[in-house]
């Protein structure tokens, strides 16, 4: 056996270097590279490797932990999870600072890579600069926080074990149905430990993404009901777009005219204009899908988790007889709502289930009663689209103007704020991969490093980021990335100091916008959304992006903003157009209910009619048994 002497780091790095997925015949390296910040803990074991040997791993630097973590995350996504970033950090903070990325990239099933660092396994130093001493353990640090957060966990306390942690750790990335953050904990002495390897381990291996189809028997049975059905609906979640399913789901709308509602991560699944299209489903939903949905009688789910989002706190499906049939590879999911589970690929499954199906079809009137919701909610949008709100403009004018400005490839990221459900609603997805809002963490701080990501993965495509001043202000470090690498995005600010989308919230529920503005504390209090007109906080968010290097535009007007996004198409560097909007001037919801508990005992009268509005409405609320 040919063997090579290597540190447990080096070894690593070149094992990930010939890691390759293959789907469908084609053959694609998995790893697009390594982000990185470095400290004591990582410097110099897995610093050493990437600096001796650059052409294995490109190194990415990145400016914040939790930032490169969004970043591998957005790649993920556009890769279709075909692909991968690896995140290197040092030990404690800059390990704990990947903690809300690793959450993110589990909940939302996106593969990343993380390697904190880790403290010593010989405990020679005890304890460590920035080690976390546990009284009652000696093998427990703060990387032991990442368990809950990843698919897989390991910590690599000897070099030679990075040979299975490595095997696991790619089961579980390629794997559709597992995957997520996988962690390998790397103590900084061990990354550094030489240990003489089998050649054979380097070698390059592909890893086969297959497409499996549900038990025979389950198909039959899920084809019988939906041609016993009367009025069925396909509900097309992000599972859709990764198994590259949409060809096969148009083809099935069209045989027969099954219409489809889309999840935020499912959004794409049909172009917006296709008729059997009703656009986003549930609290974010559009009257199209919502009112489909209230009667339909059985549902095919496919690849969605199922969140409240997108069942409006299960009040969306009102049908009394209402049934679910499942389409997920993941059993996990497949079995929500007490669902007929069909585990399987999207695209096989939905494939089989036309063969399946072939010869049924929805009575014409269904069939036409969705085109026709179609063409109203197009409308609805166009109005939207086209407010002329005064004097500062609306927001949903900011998405009418950015929506036209891009072309279909383009690809716009949002997660946090009033704006991810605006854009479920409204924005017009003519390409599957067109429409990336991050709504499964919906974390605050995802747009600009998801930007990056998603720019890393298709640097052809033009990338539209959505930031709300509140994202912005919390993370928008890796502007300085983007123009480090020259990766160009196209960043709207949209400026309505404060927290707009939890200033709504907190009216709706009887607290009047308390603490979610950017103003100053006068006679002792923040304000409150009744007493507005006092003055904003002096925050230049402008002035600030301009510092990082970005080219900003300052647009006063909705006309203003589309001249700022022309200019921006021919600049060659990251672009920040930022434009103030009425706070006040929402899109409504349509024909949609979240479930957010409001106290049940209170002083205050608004809070009390608040609660007595959301008994009235939890009575909706059904189980699906
Ligand atoms: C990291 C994180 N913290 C808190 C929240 C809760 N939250 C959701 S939206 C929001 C306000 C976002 O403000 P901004 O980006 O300005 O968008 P706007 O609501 O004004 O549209 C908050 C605090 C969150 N989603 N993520
Ligand atoms: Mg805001």
């Amino acid at each position: 056996m040919e063997i090579v002497r290597l540190t447990a780091a080096q070894a690593l790095v070149r094992f990930l270097a010939s890691q390759h997925v293959e789907r469908d015949g084609v053959d694609q390296r998995f790893f697009g590279g390594c982000f990185g910040i470095f400290g004591h803990g990582n410097v110099a074991g897995i610093g050493e490797a990437l600096y001796e040997s650059p052409e294995l791993l490109t190194y990415y630097q990145a400016r914040n932990e939790q930032a490169m973590v969004h970043a591998a995350a957005g790649y993920a996504r556009m890769r279709n999870r075909l692909g991968a970033l690896v995140c290197t950090t040092s030990i404690g903070p800059g390990a704990t600072n990947m903690l809300t990325g690793a959450a993110l990239a589990t909940v939302n099933r996106l593969p990343v890579l993380l390697l904190p660092g880790d403290v010593f396994a010989s405990r020679r130093p005890d304890p460590v600069l920035q080690q976390l001493e546990v009284p009652w353990s000696g093998e427990t640090s703060v990387n032991d926080c990442f368990r809950p957060v990843s698919r897989y966990f390991d910590r690599i306390w000897r070099p030679e074990q990075v040979i299975p942690a490595a095997l696991q750790a790619m089961r579980v990335l390629v794997s559709q149905a597992e995957t997520g953050a996988v962690t390998l904990a790397f103590p900084q002495d061990v990354q550094a430990e030489a240990f003489d390897y089998p050649e054979a381990f380097f070698s390059r291996r592909v890893w086969h993404v297959g497409r499996p189809l549900p038990d025979e028997a389950a198909l039959a049975e899920a084809a019988g009901r939906i041609r016993a059905a009367r009025r069925p609906l396909v509900v097309a979640g992000g599972g859709v777009i990764y198994s590259e399913a949409t060809k096969a789901l148009r083809r099935l709308c069209e045989q027969t005219g099954i219409p489809v509602g889309e999840t935020q991560a499912g959004k794409g699944s049909l172009p917006y204009d296709h008729p059997s299209s009703l656009g986003g489903i549930g609290v974010t939903g559009t009257f199209a899908a919502n009112r489909l949905a209230a009667a339909a009688d059985l549902v095919i789910g496919v690849g969605t988790r199922w969140t409240d989002f997108t069942t409006a706190s299960k009040t969306v499906f009102r049908n009394p007889g209402v049934r679910f049939v499942n389409v997920n590879v993941a059993d996990f999911d497949a079995a929500k709502h007490a669902g007929l589970p069909l585990v399987g690929d999207a695209r096989a499954t939905l494939e089989r289930l036309a063969e399946l199906l072939e010869g049924f079809a929805v009575d014409d009137a269904y069939r036409d009663e969705a085109a026709r919701l179609n063409r109203e909610w197009d409308a609805e949008v166009s109005r939207l689209y086209a407010l002329g709100h005064g004097p500062l403009p609306a927001q949903s004018e900011v998405l009418g103007a950015v929506n036209d400005a891009s072309r279909p490839e383009d690809v716009v990221v949002c997660a946090a704020g009033s704006m991810p459900g605006d854009l479920h609603k409204l924005w017009r997805t003519r390409d599957p991969k067109g429409y990336h809002v991050e709504y499964g963490y919906s974390c605050m701080g995802y747009e600009i490093a998801g930007g990056l990501g998603v720019k890393m993965a298709a640097p052809e495509r033009e990338v539209y980021v959505l930031v709300g001043d509140g994202s912005y202000l919390m993370l928008s470090s890796e502007i300085v990335t983007s123009i480090q690498e020259g990766l160009k995005l196209t960043i709207v600010l949209v400026d309505n100091h404060g927290f707009n989308s939890i200033g709504g919230l907190s009216r709706s529920l009887g607290t009047d916008g308390f603490g979610t503005q950017y103003r100053y504390r006068r006679n002792g209090s923040l304000g409150v959304d009744s007493e507005d007109g006092s003055e904003v906080l002096p925050v230049d968010l402008a002035a600030n992006a301009e510092s990082l290097g970005a080219r900003v535009i300052r647009a006063g007007t909705i006309e203003e903003l589309r001249a700022g996004l022309a200019a921006a198409k021919d600049e060659q560097r990251t672009v920040v157009v930022v434009i103030e909007v009425d706070r006040y001037e929402g899109v409504p919801s349509y024909e949609s209910w979240w479930d957010v508990p409001v106290a049940e005992v209170s002083a205050v009268e608004s809070v009390r009619a608040a609660r007595e509005q959301y008994e009235a409405a939890r009575r909706d609320e059904r189980s699906h048994v």
